[in-house]
C-alpha cells in the first residue's frame, strides 16, 4: 500500500473506524482553534496580511464575467493564472499598469504578472463589446482579503455562525470524490525486461472536493498522475501521448537519464504536439525519489495537474537500513509509505493530492508504527508542513539519504523540492496535518484546502 487513497475508503466503509474519523473531526476543530483566532482577529478588523510574497489570483473567463479567486489580495507581487471557461475568445488587460494578454482560445489558460501593486487594479476584456457586456472586474488589496478565497463572500458571520460553518465543514470530512490520484500504476513488461508506462495527457473533470469541479490537466485521469515504481537497474519506457489542447514535454525531475530523455523542448526535443506521442526511455541507475511532469507552458499545465512521481527502490528498506536505531518501530519496520504532492495554483489550487479539505485523504496508524512520507511540491509557494503529534524525523532530501536526519514538526517544502520524511505514532489520536501558512488551512467559513488528519489508534 502506497497511497492513503484505499485507506480512505476502509474508513468510509468500515464501521469501527468510523467513530475514530469523528473523533478526527471533534479533535481538529479543538485543534485547529488557534488557526480560528487568527481569523477572528481579522474579522474585527485588527489582523494586518503584509504578506511581501507573491500571490496567485486564479482568473476564469466566460462569456461576460470576469471572475477573480481571491477578489482581493496583500498588497505585493500577483500574478494571475487566467483560464477561457468561455464558448468564445476572450482577452485580458490591466490598463493602467499597461499589461495584457493576447486572445486565449476557448478552454486554453496564460498567465499575467501584474508585479508588485498595492492599490487596486481593474482588469478588462479588450475583445470590442466584452467590457460593456460585463467582461470587467477590480482585484482589490486588502488585509482581509485572502479569508474570502473559499467562498467569495465578503459577509461579516456573527460568532454563532462561525462556529456552525466550522463544524458544518469538518463533519464532510473523510468527503468521498470520484476519483482519487496517484494511484500506482503497473508497467507492462516487454520481452526485455523493460518496464513500460503509459500515460495520456488530458483535459478532465476534476473534483478537488464534492462541491468543486474544475478542469485539470491530467495523466490518465488523475491528479496527480499515476505513481510509476522501479528498481536500480530496470529499463524503463514511458509512452505520452499528448490529448491537450496544446503542445507539452516531459521532465524527468530529480532522475538521472541521459540528456535526450530531460524533457525539456525546445533543448533537449521538439515539443509533443496535440495529438503525438514520445517515448521517454533510460535504464535506473540510481535510487530516486523522482517527479515526472510537464516541461512546457509548465507553470500552467504543472498547476493544473500534470505532475506525479517516479520513485525508483525500495525507500522504506532503504530509510530502515540507515536509521533503525534513530527510527525505533515498534515493529523494526516502516509501514507504510505516502506521496503527498502540494500545489497551489492553477484550476486545482491549494491542494493535497489534488483533493482540497475536507476531500483530503485521512491516513490510519498504531502507536509504534511509522509512515514515511514523500512531500512533492508542485505548486508556486513554499508550504511550511506540520503534522501536529507524531514525531518527525526527516531522512532525505530530493531522494538523497541525509548523513545527518534531523527531527521536526514543520517542514519548509519549496517548490520543486522533495523531502522523506520518517513519522513514528507515539500517543493515540486523530492529529490535524496542514500546511501551517494558515490561509492555506483555513477560512472563516472552516478548515479548507492543504489540511487532513493522522488517526493514531
Ligand atoms: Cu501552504
Amino acid at each position: 500500500m502506497i497511497e492513503g487513497s484505499s485507506k480512505n475508503k476502509s474508513l468510509v466503509d468500515g464501521n469501527a473506524l468510523f467513530s475514530l474519523v469523528m473523533l478526527a473531526v471533534i479533535a481538529m476543530v479543538v485543534s485547529i482553534g488557534a488557526i480560528g483566532i487568527v481569523s477572528i482577529a481579522k474579522s474585527k478588523g485588527t489582523g494586518g496580511a503584509s504578506a511581501s510574497g507573491t500571490t496567485t489570483v486564479q482568473v476564469t473567463l466566460s462569456e461576460f464575467k470576469v471572475t477573480l479567486s481571491p477578489s482581493s489580495v496583500p498588497a505585493g507581487n500577483v500574478i494571475l493564472n487566467i483560464h477561457n471557461a468561455g464558448s468564445a475568445e476572450h482577452n485580458l488587460a490591466a490598463k493602467a499598469l499597461s499589461k495584457r494578454v493576447p486572445n486565449i482560445p476557448v478552454g486554453g489558460n496564460a498567465t499575467l504578472d501584474l508585479g508588485a501593486i498595492s492599490s487596486p487594479v481593474e482588469l478588462i476584456c479588450e475583445v470590442a463589446g466584452h467590457e460593456s457586456s460585463g467582461m470587467k472586474a477590480t482585484l482589490g488589496i486588502g488585509a482581509a482579503s485572502m479569508d474570502n478565497m473559499a467562498s467569495g463572500s465578503e459577509t461579516q458571520m456573527t460568532n454563532e455562525e462561525m462556529d456552525a460553518a466550522m463544524a458544518a465543514i469538518a463533519k464532510r470530512f473523510p468527503e468521498k470524490t470520484s476519483v482519487t490520484g496517484g494511484q500506482e500504476l503497473a508497467p507492462k513488461i516487454l520481452a526485455d525486461g523493460t518496464k513500460e508506462f503509459d500515460l495520456t495527457a488530458k483535459i478532465v473533470d476534476w473534483q478537488v472536493d464534492a462541491e468543486t469541479t474544475v478542469k485539470a490537466w491530467t495523466y490518465n485521469g488523475q491528479v496527480p498522475g499515476p505513481q510509476l515504481r522501479a528498481n536500480v537497474g530496470d529499463k524503463i519506457k514511458i509512452v505520452l501521448k499528448n490529448d491537450l489542447p496544446e503542445s507539452t514535454s516531459m521532465h524527468l525531475h530529480g532522475l538521472r537519464v541521459p540528456n535526450a530523455m530531460d524533457g525539456v523542448d525546445p533543448l533537449t526535443q521538439d515539443v509533443i504536439k496535440p495529438g503525438a506521442t514520445f517515448v521517454y526511455e533510460f535504464t535506473a541507475k540510481e535510487a530516486a525519489i523522482g517527479m515526472y511532469h510537464s516541461h512546457h507552458n509548465g507553470q500552467v499545465q504543472i498547476p493544473n495537474g500534470l505532475a506525479g512521481s517516479l520513485i525508483i527502490s525500495d525507500w522504506k528498506e532503504l530509510v530502515m537500513n540507515k536509521f533503525a536505531s534513530k527510527i525505533k518501530d515498534a515493529n523494526n519496520k516502516i509501514e507504510q509509505e505516502v506521496v503527498m504532492v502540494l500545489n497551489d495554483a492553477g484550476t486545482i489550487g491549494l491542494s493535497l493530492n489534488g483533493k482540497s479539505f475536507p476531500a483530503t485523504a485521512p491516513y490510519t496508524m498504531k502507536v509504534g508504527e511509522t509512515m514515511l512520507v514523500h512531500y512533492y511540491n508542485e505548486g508556486l509557494m513554499t508550504h511550511p508542513m506540520h503534522l501536529h503529534q507524531p514525531r518527525g524525523l526527516v531522512v532525505a532530501k530530493d531522494g538523497k539519504l541525509l548523513d545527518s536526519p534531523f527531527y521536526m514538526d514543520t517542514l519548509n517544502v519549496a517548490p520543486g523540492e522533495r523531502w522523506t520524511v520518517a513519522y513514528t505514532a507515539t500517543d493515540k489520536g486523530a492529529w490535524a496535518w496542514h500546511c501551517h501558512i494558515l490561509n492555506h488551512a483555513e477560512t472563516p467559513q472552516g478548515m479548507k484546502y492543504m489540511v487532513t488528519a493522522v488517526i493514531v489508534s
